[in-house]
């Protein structure tokens, strides 16, 4: 049966666009809209009644007071927000074929109401609960309104490295990640999303964003990297749950989600105290995912030139060799956001996202 949705397959389109740009949009332009993400803070957008958060990420260089915009294109598209379930901390908003949607969770609150047991600053009770709360929410909201395939992930928690309990905050956010996946029925292989897990500030909440879509996406992996949900042990006890990659491929618009890359060849690091070099690193581990995505749609799509980044530097004081080993590997000028961020391995300098599209596409409003 030929439906509509097949004939007009939603268009999604990123933007970053500055606070100020976003006040002089058209009530017609913001109907479109299915979330906003500012990075240092909360962007300050009055009456919008859409899905907004932020990473609490700083901002590096200039290109400060940007948000990041996820819109759908199409005068036709009908956005719809999510109810406000009662015992739902997730925001949502969703046409038929794409979702939007943003949690925040204070540790604080969740320790408050946890049984009595250490409350030492090492506590990673309350980390573990909050994790495994945010993403039981969000596979509730996917369930229920049946945007099943979650594509895209980005993940923010405070101090990622600290120790707690006599292990690393972010190995305890993989083993409460994990055991939701498998609490909701989930896979922990080869349909995971693509994603991101950065360090944000001591004290900031942990914050979560995400796309999902109710057909399928193809999952792209690297193949000059093991699959991080195959690392080795000695990487947590827990794997990461995310794929490298993932391709919309039938849509129009923003369709190539590459998740946070990092200066990882099989699953060791490299260049260790290199910030230079891991970029380079990194950057081939790019194109090794452009080049399984183009082989995967079948055609050249996808090139460096034309993706937009998002930038995460551990050290302020390494941006400028950031950017100097970015330039040296990009041709024209492109997107690229940098943010402050500690990644998730202490000999980590770097890490990389990126999103893409399939170009030539009319430019929607
Ligand atoms: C890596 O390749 C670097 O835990 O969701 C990158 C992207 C990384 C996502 C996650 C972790 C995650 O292992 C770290």
């Amino acid at each position: 049966m030929a439906t509509s949705r097949a004939a007009s397959p939603a268009a999604l389109q990123l933007d970053y666009l500055s606070c100020d740009e976003i006040a002089a949009q058209s009530p017609a332009w913001w109907r479109n809209v299915l979330g906003v993400v500012g990075f240092e803070k909360l962007p300050a957008i009055g009456g919008a009644r859409v899905p907004i958060t932020a990473s609490m990420t700083p901002f590096l260089g200039f290109n400060d007071n940007l948000c990041e915009v996820w819109r759908v294109a199409g005068a036709e598209v009908q956005l719809s927000n999510g109810a406000a379930a009662k015992h739902s901390r997730v925001h949502y908003r969703f046409c038929e074929e794409l979702l939007f949607g943003s949690i925040t969770i204070e540790e604080q609150t969740i320790e408050a109401g946890a049984p009595a047991r250490g409350r030492a600053d090492g506590d990673s009770g309350a980390l573990l609960r909050a994790t495994e709360i945010a993403y039981r929410e969000i596979f509730g909201v996917l369930k229920e309104t049946e945007h099943r395939h979650l594509i895209r992930i980005w993940n923010y928690l405070p101090e990622i490295n600290r120790e707690a309990d006599g292990d690393e905050r972010y190995r305890h956010f993989n083993s409460a990640r994990q055991l939701a996946f498998r609490n909701s029925g989930r896979a922990t292989v080869s349909t995971v999303p693509a994603a991101s897990a950065l360090g944000s500030p001591a004290g900031s909440p942990i914050s979560i964003y995400f796309l999902a879509a109710r057909r399928p996406p193809k999952m792209i992996e690297n193949p000059r990297q093991t699959s991080a949900y195959h690392y080795p042990p000695k990487f947590g006890r827990h794997s990461p749950m995310f794929s490298r990659a993932c391709v919309l491929s039938e849509s129009a618009g923003t369709n190539l989600f590459v998740s946070g890359t990092a200066s990882i060849v099989g699953h060791e690091t490299i260049h260790q105290g290199d910030v230079a070099a891991q970029t380079r690193e990194t950057i081939a581990n790019i194109n090794a995912l452009l080049d399984e995505a183009n082989r995967v749609v079948g055609s050249a799509r996808y090139s460096l030139d034309g993706l937009k980044f998002k930038v995460y530097v551990r050290q302020p004081s390494d941006l400028c060799a950031i950017e100097g080993a970015l330039a040296g590997a990009l041709r024209s000028p492109t997107s690229i956001v940098y943010l402050q961020a500690d990644v998730c391995r202490e000999d980590l300098l770097v890490e990389i996202e990126a999103t893409g599209d399939s170009g030539n596409l009319p430019s929607i409003m």
